[in-house]
């Protein structure tokens, strides 16, 4: 990130987020089911209805590994190396996905947060969540 304005805003609005991170986690998946259908394919085994138990509880763990990661900006590769072993070696999630998944995370916070998700919060999401998906990707051969 390339100024501490987005390095703050991005971790003060994890804070406010840490609490609600199932919810949000899962309507940022429904939002990319809706939206983007075909990556529905990856997840055949859960109940992709509005507020299931599965959204919910994936929502809850793809939001915290991003509050994680945020707490780690400095070595963001050793916080997501287990992560990124899971999704290189075992899930193999075609890349494209990732910038899918990016937006509908950052709709979902600019419909919870409005105003105060500000241009500068945006750009502070975007460039995380694509530092972030880069390294789940890099492993891939
Ligand atoms: Zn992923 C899983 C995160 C992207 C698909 N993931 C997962 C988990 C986490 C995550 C935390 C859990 C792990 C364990 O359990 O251990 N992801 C994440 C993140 C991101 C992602 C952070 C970005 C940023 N993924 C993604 C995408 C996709 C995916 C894009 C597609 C579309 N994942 C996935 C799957 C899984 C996961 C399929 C498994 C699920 C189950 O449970 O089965």
């Amino acid at each position: 990130l390339a100024y501490d304005a987005e390095k703050s805003t991005l971790v003060s609005l994890c804070g406010k987020v840490a609490g609600h991170a199932d919810v949000t986690g899962a309507e940022a998946l429904e939002r990319l089911f809706l939206s983007f259908p075909q990556t529905k394919t990856y997840f055949s085994h859960f109940n992709l209805s509005h507020g299931s138990p599965d959204l919910l509880r994936h929502g809850g763990k793809v939001v915290n590994a991003l509050i994680n990661a945020a707490g780690h900006l400095d070595d963001l590769s050793g916080a997501l190396s287990a992560l990124s072993d899971l999704h290189a070696f075992q899930l193999r999630v075609d890349p494209g996905n990732f910038r899918l998944l990016s937006h509908s995370i950052q709709v979902t916070l600019a419909a919870h947060f409005g105003s105060e998700f500000t241009p500068v919060a945006q750009s502070a999401w975007d460039k995380f969540i694509a530092a972030v998906s880069e390294i789940l990707v890099s492993k891939y051969r």
